[in-house]
């Protein structure tokens, strides 16, 4: 059934949060400034042929200097609360070594935020390692999950009278197959095994953090942001099945099921013998990792569609298409996958509350000049996929979900990894050579939804 587009909140449930979502490295740029040290993504963005156009985080957004533009973008939008990510480089260089400086931009930016009457919800691990702890060993050693509950630890402290949201890591499948087994992002790395070990510490250090947050603030609400996609047989082809039931256990359930279940799944055990034998998870780590979350984050982008094996560890499943139209990522725009992962969470799962952490879609985008000497951005595309997606979550709310907020990614246009800036995901075109913002057409749209309309 074609999802029509919801028109305004009276079409969610009272409370439903609407906001935004952004990511430390993606936008502030000030990679040198006041203290902070290099992350693993400064090092590999540093490694040529690593970046297209060789770009950097160098400058980003220059959100660093600019936050306080751009709180005043998401009043004018009319959100009720920001993702944001607090760089670990920034808060905490070494072990033990606050950095007051990078601790007070943070300070700023709750200011704002707060005056503002946003929300802050904050993600402590968005992919940013200290350089220093990747040279020790990085997430493939138990160490680095010790490492980040002391940083959790010291963000509880230093921002918990005003975080009251927090999501521990950000997309653990990402961060260790990506970065450590296909080496496509930071720190670079294939290594089967290590990626598989980094997989674990990420929902340790997971779990470790919860424990910090809620020792000190035990009102606090905490979760993490799976990746999740529902996998699909190219042509619903029967010889694809176990390919499905092998992508789905990698990138879905060797996460949901030790967060919601307190288990590996079997199965993706199995699948994983020949190259970890699971030696590395202690006795204990499965208590930690599934203590219960407050909720689950979900960043949802498209469904994957498989015609082949998996090779377990990595992110290279072989995948198709299924005709459905695709973003300039390549990636196909499926609003009923969304439908389709939640109920799955709910009906499967038995999920506590859920929130959509992260979705959204890039297209190539072209700034106009109005008549009055203005500035437009007409994105259709973009506006279409974010009012099908939105309708995608009224329909998993009508199915019993219990679903409670849509983060769209991204408020702003921003490094987009491997892609650099070529990939424009904002509602918020950003002209990277004069940082002039501009408020597309689909911007525009999410400010009328929420009762905001975008002032220019
Ligand atoms: C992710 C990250 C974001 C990306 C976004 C688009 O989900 O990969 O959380 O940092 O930029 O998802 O790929």
């Amino acid at each position: 059934m074609p999802a029509l587009a919801p028109s305004g909140r009276a079409d969610f449930p009272d409370g439903f949060v609407f906001g935004v979502a952004t990511a430390a490295f993606q936008i502030e740029g000030a990679l040198d400034e006041d203290g902070r040290v290099p992350s693993i993504w400064d090092t590999f963005a540093a490694r040529p042929g690593t970046i297209e156009r060789g770009e950097t985080g160098k400058t980003a957004c220059d959100h660093y200097h600019r936050y306080a533009d751009d709180v005043a973008l998401m009043a004018a939008l009319g959100v009720d609360a920001y993702r944001f990510s607090l760089a670990w480089p920034r808060i905490l260089p070494e072990p033990g070594r606050p950095n007051p400086a990078g601790i007070a931009f943070y300070d700023r930016l709750l200011d704002e935020l707060l005056a503002a009457g946003i929300t802050p919800w904050a993600t402590l691990y968005h992919w940013d390692l200290p350089e220093s702890l990747e040279a020790a060993g990085g997430w493939p050693a138990r160490e680095t999950a010790y490492r980040f509950a002391e940083y959790a630890a010291l963000a509880a402290d230093r921002f918990g009278d005003r975080i009251g949201h927090w999501l521990t890591v950000n997309e653990p499948f990402v961060s260790s197959m990506v970065g450590y087994a296909s080496g496509v992002h930071a720190p670079g790395r294939v290594d089967p095994a290590a990626a598989v070990r980094a997989a674990h510490h990420l929902m340790l250090g997971h779990g470790l953090a919860m424990r910090e947050l809620r020792a000190r603030h035990p009102d606090a609400q905490v979760g993490l942001a799976l990746s999740l996609t529902p996998v699909e047989a190219f042509e619903g082809r029967a010889e694809f099945t176990d390919a499905v039931r092998r992508v789905d256990g990698m990138c879905n359930r060797l996460f949901l099921d030790p967060l919601l279940r307190g288990s590996y799944p079997g199965d993706v055990v199995a699948d994983l013998a020949h190259v970890s034998d699971l030696a590395h998870v202690a006795d204990g780590d499965l208590a930690l990792v599934g203590a219960p979350v407050d909720f689950l984050g979900v960043n949802y982008y498209h469904p994957t569609v498989v015609t082949g094996g998996f090779w377990p560890g990595s992110a290279e499943a072989a995948t198709s298409g299924s005709g459905r139209p695709r973003c300039e990522m390549g990636w196909e725009v499926d609003p009923d996958g969304l439908t389709r992962l939640l109920r799955r969470l709910h009906e499967d799962y038995d999920s506590p509350t859920i929130y959509v952490t992260e979705n959204g879609s890039a297209w190539p985008d072209t700034v106009t000049e109005t008549p009055d000497g203005g500035r437009r951005v007409a994105d259709p595309e973009r506006t279409a996929y974010l009012q099908t997606h939105l309708q995608a979550c009224r329909d998993a709310i009508a199915a019993g979900v219990d679903l409670r907020g849509y983060f769209a990614w991204s408020l702003l246009d921003n490094f987009e990894w491997a892609f650099g800036y070529r990939m424009r995901f904002g509602l918020v075109h950003v002209d990277f050579g004069t940082q002039v913002r501009t408020v597309k057409d689909s911007g525009r749209w999410y400010a009328a939804l929420l009762g905001a309309g975008a002032r220019p």
